[in-house]
């Protein structure tokens, strides 16, 4: 039995150190991987657009910014938001976000190759937070697919883009 005990202790930080190492999710097919979506809650608490600094950089992102997956897999978003508004887009292979026309506020809407689009979450209540799920259709064919937050100050001015490959 001590023995045992033993060997569970040597094997735990093994286990627990090989997993910090691998750096993006491979779902397999069928599979999911979750991706944040918004990361509010860093940097300084000032709405970051009209009375502070770069904080928006930090608060805008995805989580990881590429997640990759196997075909026949989907990519759930986990959306938090506390400064205006989050809408996860999804555009075809080969899509970069220079394709990408705004040419409407407050939301992008541009359909040239977008595949699907998710729900708006927010925006808030003052001083609280909003949050809400979108799971991507099946993706199935192999590419590196675009997912922009739709809110067009989100994406114009602090790049919220990630992308998903699929393999
Ligand atoms: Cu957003």
């Amino acid at each position: 039995m001590q023995r045992r005990t033993r060997l569970t202790i040597a094997v735990v930080p093994v286990v627990a150190a090989l997993a910090l190492l691998v750096p993006v999710v491979l779902a397999g097919p069928g599979s999911s991987a979750t991706v944040r979506f918004g990361n509010d809650d860093v940097a300084s608490p000032f709405p970051p657009i009209q009375d502070h600094d770069q904080s928006g950089n930090g608060k805008f992102n995805l989580i990881p910014r590429t997640v990759a997956i196997a075909a026949g897999g989907t990519v759930t978003y986990d959306i938090f938001v506390r400064f205006g508004i989050h809408q996860p887009a999804l555009y075809a292979p080969g899509t970069t976000p220079d394709d990408i026309q705004v040419t409407a506020f407050p939301f992008v809407n541009d359909p040239g190759g977008r595949l699907a689009l998710g729900g708006a979450v927010g925006p808030p209540p003052p001083g609280g937070s909003a949050t809400g799920t979108w799971t991507t259709p099946v993706l199935n064919a192999a590419g590196r697919y675009l997912v922009i937050c739709n809110f067009a100050p989100h994406f114009a001015e602090f790049g919220m883009y990630g992308w998903i490959e699929v393999k």
